[in-house]
């Protein structure tokens, strides 16, 4: 007798010819929501995995990585310790959590779309436990009208968005990074992840040009995050003062080190092209 056994895969297509795809072991979630399309898969080999609108936000496996990199790094290159961020996405809470367990006073994380918040709260409630912390403000609004309205300051800003297409793509335009400049106090940084530089090359462009308008210095810097296209992930920060280590303070992460935070900055020389006036 053949038995045959049904394989079940996630995909996300990069291309008509191209895909990376997870070998599942269920579907737990697929929901439309307002906004976009959210599933959450368990996969066998990176542990529950989180998709919008098809594309990897993260996974239980690899997702210290993102969450380490966007909030360490600018944190650590700051002229003084932030003590209070702004995160604008973020509604796994990933980012946020990362933020308290590195001391911060007080994070507002403004998602747009509730139903992220609401499916992570069931499925990743590591991360989403973080808005049940007292110095975690969430709140359900659109995050260009919240840094319009807001009469407050902030340390450090982190866009924690999905990429620049569809619900996220206001997040990578000049007009909301002077926006951001707004809010941001006397040694404020604001970080953004910028995509794939090999696949995405347009959203690090995007980030990186629409900074070095707003803001006297911007750097680019570089992850290896597995899931994520290509596996090479770069973030983009921007200030008005030269960023230098605060050696000596620095504690080690799971990725991240005093070693990465030189290194993550030396770009090889397509991303440096992509970047360059
Ligand atoms: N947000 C950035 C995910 C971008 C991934 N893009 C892709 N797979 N095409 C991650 C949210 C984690 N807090």
């Amino acid at each position: 007798m053949i038995v045959k056994l049904i394989e079940n895969w996630f995909s996300e297509r990069y291309s008509d010819n191209l895909q990376l795809s997870f070998r599942v072991k269920d579907q737990l979630l697929s929901v439309k929501t307002d906004f976009q399309r959210i599933d959450v898969f368990d996969t066998y080999d990176f542990g529950k995995l989180l998709t919008i609108d098809g594309t990897v936000q993260l996974t239980e496996r690899d997702e210290f990585v993102y969450h380490e990199m966007i909030t360490m790094v600018p944190y650590y290159l700051a002229r003084k310790a932030p003590e209070s961020a702004l995160v604008i996405g973020g509604g796994d809470g990933g980012t946020a959590g990362q933020l308290i367990k590195m001391g911060f006073k007080k994070v507002v994380n403004v998602e747009i779309d509730t139903q992220v918040v609401e499916v992570c709260k069931k499925h990743f409630y590591d991360l989403y436990k973080s808005f049940e912390d007292k110095r975690v403000d969430l709140r359900i609004e659109d995050g260009v009208k919240y840094i319009k309205t807001t009469k407050e300051k902030f340390d450090l800003v982190i866009i924690d968005s999905t990429d620049p297409v569809g619900p996220a793509e206001g997040l990578f335009m000049e007009d909301f990074y002077r926006a951001i400049k707004g809010v941001l106090s006397e040694d404020g940084i604001v970080v953004t992840q910028s995509g794939s530089p090999f696949y995405q090359p347009f959203a690090l462009q995007k980030a990186h040009g629409g900074m070095e308008k707003v803001f006297t210095t911007v750097a680019s810097y570089t992850a290896f995050i597995p899931t994520y296209p290509s596996g090479f992930w770069s973030f983009t920060m921007a200030l008005d003062y030269e960023p230098k280590p605060r050696s000596g303070e620095i504690k080690t992460g799971k990725y991240f080190n005093e070693d990465v935070l030189e290194g993550a900055f030396k770009l090889p020389q397509f991303v440096k092209d992509l970047i360059k006036e």
